[in-house]
């Protein structure tokens, strides 16, 4: 799979492109950690106080017994805040999905305190089906797509999502989403290119992985990481320009890449949105838009889409 999606990305005859899912070997992962913990990228403290916020309010909007479906599992601790709310009432049943066994297990360990824990090693959708067939009857789903996750996807991939979700609950089931805002651009743009360098390095990344896996020989210091704001699809684009005309063996995959001089590899996009849109796309999946909570100090918005 990782082999046939960088080939197929990178002898694309137009703009060249990575998957961005691929950044996140153990490096990746570490390097996006510390990202969340850059200044300039507020928005995993913006989640992280929203949730905290309503978390204590979700009992209102979820009638007991519930079961919490996360669509990537994370690092736990938002979940917890929202599992001990609901567990405060009743018992409450967890199903972790992700496709990472690692993920899952550290969330298993982190989440037995509080709930119930089952986790799903599978896709999202796939997963959140066996989880809404493995409730117990009577028990009503909260699905969690926390981070702004839903922004890395295109924008028609994310209604299609949304859809998708939607198919797979019943009425007194709901979504909560957390989605980053439209910010000022200068805002915007040092979220995804720090003074640090961490998240070029993340970006980066990508190249020795595929040095790595797949017996590449990509000469990182003749890639240069650029974070652009494409204001008519209102996100953030990530990409690896090309410093120099350079041909690119990628052994494991069977091809090379030749690539011009500041041409670039498109390896992310970080979509942003207006508060109101949230909405919209909510209902044009087919859910009601149930409580929406905004961040006061780093535009963000968590919101309660019922089923
Ligand atoms: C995981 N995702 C929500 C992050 C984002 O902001 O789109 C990934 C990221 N890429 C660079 N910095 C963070």
């Amino acid at each position: 799979m990782f082999a046939s999606d960088v080939r197929e990305g990178l002898s694309r005859p137009g703009q060249k492109q990575l998957p961005c899912q691929y950044f996140y070997d153990e490096v990746g992962t570490a390097l996006f950690e510390a990202i969340t913990a850059l200044p300039e990228y507020g928005l995993t403290r913006a989640d992280t106080r929203l949730i905290r916020r309503l978390a204590p309010t979700l009992c209102e909007h979820m009638p007991a017994p519930v079961a919490v479906a996360e669509l990537g599992s994370g690092s736990g601790s938002k979940t917890r805040r929202i599992l001990q709310a609901l567990a405060g009432r009743a018992p409450v049943t967890y199903y972790p999905i992700d496709l990472s066994p690692s993920a899952l297990a550290l969330c298993a360990r982190e989440m037995s305190a509080v709930a119930a824990v089952h986790p799903i090693a599978e896709t999202y959708v796939e997963g959140l089906r066996r989880a809404a067939c493995a409730r117990r009857p009577g028990e009503s789903l909260l699905v969690l797509f926390l981070g702004s996750t839903i922004g890395n996807f295109a924008r028609a991939a994310a209604e299609d999502f949304l859809r998708d979700v939607r198919a797979c609950l019943m009425p007194g089931d709901a979504l909560l989403v957390g989605t980053d805002l439209i910010k000022p651009l200068a805002r915007m743009l040092l979220a995804y290119d720090d003074p640090a360098g961490v998240t070029a390095a993340f970006n980066r990344n990508l190249l020795v992985r595929i040095n790595r896996e797949l017996d590449a020989d990509f000469a990182l210091r003749s890639f240069a990481h650029e974070a652009r704001w494409d204001a008519q699809a209102r996100r953030i684009e990530m990409h690896l320009r090309s410093l120099k005309a350079q041909r690119v063996s990628i052994r494991a995959a069977g091809f090379e890449c030749e690539l011009r001089k500041d041409e670039t590899i498109w390896t992310e996009s970080c979509h942003k949105f207006h508060a109101a849109e949230i909405c919209e796309m909510g209902a044009a999946a087919g859910f009601e838009c149930r409580a929406q909570w905004l961040d006061d100090t780093w535009p963000f918005a968590e919101t309660l889409l019922a089923a």
